[in-house]
């Protein structure tokens, strides 16, 4: 038996990296059938008359449906002046990492054009908030502070089109991917990249090119649980009057006191507020559904 990861998908073969190379092969018709191996999955691989075939999976740390990938360690967000960023998806992505267990970042990108007060307006929201906040700039080559976070772990560059996730991963890894022109991308309302791939940086680290934002559903979270995936807020709900308090509407509030008094970032608050709704209207449109079907 051979240990790999799977780094990329073929459309019948499945490429494997086994420190030594890429190895492409079939996967057992049994394995196939029980389970699809994606990007990401740690894999045995078995001598078949002369030829590895993937024979079996390693359990998951975890798994993000879209795009398909697992045992991801670190999602970085990638922000930049252009595109306008489109925070409630940030924050978001933010909620589904956390619920599933992965560290993120928000990184901003295109810092060799940043109006002033930008980067500010980023880090007022997510420093402390996200693991990590950090400026870049592919066009400028300034990308040494994301490679040496990414070292050692499967991270994925995620973020909306053209913020320059393929640019950072060209700059960092050394490769040639295509990258679109932002006029093209907006006239098209297309992403240039398409499909998981993993690349390999080092040892141990891989970093996979997101296309677009993926997983911004969140029908896995409770209305009542999203407070659970902001960090800050828990952090000072023990003093909060109702012991299940949302931070929504209920009195004596202490998050809502700490955004009044700016203690914590109001426009975040007024998102979190937002995405509380949307849950809650999702819950009802479910039961109003569920009512209408067992009728
Ligand atoms: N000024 C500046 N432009 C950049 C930088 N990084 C990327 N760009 C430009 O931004 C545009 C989009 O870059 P891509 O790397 O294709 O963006 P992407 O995030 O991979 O987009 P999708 O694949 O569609 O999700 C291109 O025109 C890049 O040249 C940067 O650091 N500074
Ligand atoms: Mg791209
Ligand atoms: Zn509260």
């Amino acid at each position: 038996m051979l240990g790999g990861r799977v780094v990329k998908i073929l459309s019948d073969r499945f490429a494997v990296d086994i420190s030594c190379g890429i190895a492409e092969v079939k996967s057992r018709k049994k394995l196939k059938r029980e389970v699809l191996p994606v990007a990401g999955d740690t894999v045995l691989l078995e001598e078949v008359a002369g030829e590895y075939v993937l024979a079996a999976i390693e359990p998951r740390k975890n798994r993000i449906i879209r795009p398909p990938i697992a045992n991801v360690d670190f999602i970085v967000i990638t922000v930049a002046p252009v595109p306008e960023p489109d925070f409630l998806a940030v924050d978001k992505m933010i909620v589904n990492a956390h619920k599933a267990g992965i560290c993120t970042a928000v990184c901003v990108n295109k810092t060799d054009i940043v109006p002033d007060g930008f980067v500010a307006r980023i880090f007022s929201q997510y420093d402390g908030v996200a693991d990590k906040a950090l400026c870049v700039s592919a066009a400028h080559g300034d990308t040494a502070e994301l490679k040496e976070l990414l070292r050692g772990k499967v991270s994925c560059l995620a973020g909306q089109s053209a913020v320059g996730k393929t640019s950072l991963i060209n700059e960092i890894c050394g490769v040639k991917r295509e990258v679109g022109e932002l006029s093209e991308k907006i006239r098209r309302g297309k992403n240039t990249t398409v499909g998981v791939e993993l690349i390999k940086i080092a040892p141990d680290t891989y970093v996979a090119d997101t296309p677009g934002f993926g997983a911004l559903d969140l029908s896995g979270v409770e209305p009542f649980d999203l407070h659970l995936y902001y960090d800050e807020y828990v952090a000072i709900s023990a003093n909060c009057k109702y012991r299940m308090c949302t931070h929504t509407v209920e009195p004596d509030c202490a998050v809502r006191e700490a955004v009044q008094c700016g203690v914590l970032n109001g426009e975040r608050y007024s998102r979190y507020c937002a995405i509380y709704k949307e849950l809650k209207e999702n819950n009802v449109r479910k039961l109003r559904r569920n009512a209408y079907e067992n009728k």
